[in-house]
């Protein structure tokens, strides 16, 4: 056996620069590939467009490449210790920036192996960020969007749900990145919540399903048409079951992942306003009916139907709370969300603790929107899969819409305005929507 090269990649977009160090690693041994996974990708960058079958059908027929393994962490150490390569080959760029610090481990370890570290000069010109910025500008399929927030689920420990009332407010969330300074990694929203709150609010309407569902695929398509990430969708009580159903099937063909619908019964209100209006709970039964309409009416299998308990908004125990838990669990429900206004976040705390007793896998939907004082990985420890910012989108361009309409009422002009940085410069405006210029 001749010399073994080893590079580690994500294979999702093939470019020049990618054919370029696999025929640079070819030409000095047998070329292997570890492959990341989904799983190791996700904590640190957004999923890839293609599953790892798919990135691996494509990247085992590039010529060159001799075989593909996963590599299942992040860095590269793991397998270079699995696979004790006599070389690994990597791009140069990674001497700065967030990669610089798994450099140094990938030398420490290649030293430990008596192997070599090979760096190609990068290729100037391409790169899979700004090749993703285009895949970002051309869209994606319903398809391919629908199945997303399943392969977070399956990959990653917590997933971060943004509200999106907008085009604009689906920008954000689509292509916010930042990096931590603790370990380099990207950290962003994985998808967003099209929340029937915010959605009314910005319509100057009360948060009482008086924006019916054609109104709300108004600001749902604006939202599909700017963006590639996952949706939630809020269902609010979903109807009757007969009108459900028509709802599943709408989302589903425009490539939503999930509705959530609530287990409230009468006129609908938000579950955050004060506990003068006392919600009346659907009936268990009535509640478990809708369920199972709405899965028989979805056509595909990775469309999602999450039941929110309404229980503790109510006024009830925890123990009613799990007690219907078991029912939609039992009528076929794919996960459940579990709803509080009280701050302590003791409640729910106690209902994940039940809950993941009797369902270790059933993802488990979080708003932190009154307990805020927990972390993501406090709520993950609790056993949340998904956790949403409902409205605090909507609620952050409030304030900042009314203190620039202030600073014009003061000063009679909007120079103050803009040198106080309260409007963001037009040229920004324009560069921030594709196809501006
Ligand atoms: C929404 O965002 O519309 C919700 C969540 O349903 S809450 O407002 O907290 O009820
Ligand atoms: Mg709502």
């Amino acid at each position: 056996m001749g010399r073994v090269i080893y590079l580690g990649m994500r294979g999702d977009i093939i470019h020049p620069g990618i054919i370029n160090i696999i025929h640079e690693g070819a030409k000095r041994g047998e070329l292997l590939v570890g492959l990341l996974t989904d799983r190791a990708i996700a904590e640190h960058k957004r999923l890839p467009f293609l599953t790892y079958e798919q990135r691996k059908a494509v990247i085992e027929n590039i010529k060159g490449v001799s075989r593909v393994v996963p590599q299942k962490e992040w860095s590269y150490v793991p397998n270079l210790r699995t696979y004790k390569p006599d070389a690994i080959i990597h791009g140069d760029d990674w001497k700065t920036g967030a990669l610089q610090k798994e450099r140094d481990n990938v030398f420490e370890a290649m030293r430990e192996l008596g192997g070599e570290v090979i760096e190609i000069p990068y290729t100037p010109g391409v790169n899979t960020s700004a090749l993703q910025d285009a895949v970002r500008e051309v869209g994606t399929t319903p398809d391919v969007r629908l199945k997303t927030l399943r392969r977070l689920i399956e990959n990653k420990e917590i997933i971060r749900i943004m509200e999106a009332h907008s085009g604009l407010s689906a920008l954000i969330i689509e292509t916010l990145e930042m990096e931590m300074e603790q370990d380099g990694a990207r950290r962003g929203f994985d998808g967003m919540w099209s929340s029937s709150l915010t959605d009314s609010t910005s319509r100057g309407k009360p948060d009482i399903e008086a924006v019916d569902l054609t109104t709300r695929l108004h600001s749902l398509t604006d939202i599909l048409e700017c963006t590639t990430k996952p949706i939630i969708f809020d269902g609010d009580t979903g109807g009757k079951p007969e009108h459900f159903v028509f709802t599943v099937r709408t989302l589903e063909r425009n490539g939503v992942s999930a509705v959530i619908i609530e287990d409230k019964a009468g006129l609908k209100k938000n579950s955050l306003f004060g506990t003068e209006v006392l919600q009346q709970l659907a009936d268990v039964p009535d509640f478990c009916e809708k369920i199972r309409a709405g899965k028989r009416a979805q056509v595909t299998e990775d469309f999602m139907i999450i039941a929110r308990l309404e229980s503790l908004i109510a006024g009830s125990t925890v123990a009613d709370a799990l007690e219907r838990a078991r029912a939609y669990v039992g009528s076929g429900v794919d996960g459940v969300m579990i709803h509080s206004k009280e701050k302590t976040g003791l409640d729910i705390q106690e209902f994940c603790a039940a809950f993941r007793r009797e369902h270790a896998h059933i993802p488990l939907v979080l708003v932190p929107t009154t307990y805020n004082q927990y972390t993501e990985k406090d709520l993950a420890s609790w056993g949340a899969t998904i956790v949403i910012y409902a409205n605090h989108l909507l609620r952050a361009s409030y304030p900042a819409m009314v203190k620039a309409a202030q600073s014009i009422l003061r000063h009679g002009r909007s120079f103050e305005a803009e040198a106080d940085n309260l409007c963001m410069p037009i040229r920004e405006v324009l560069e921030l929507i594709p196809g501006s210029f």
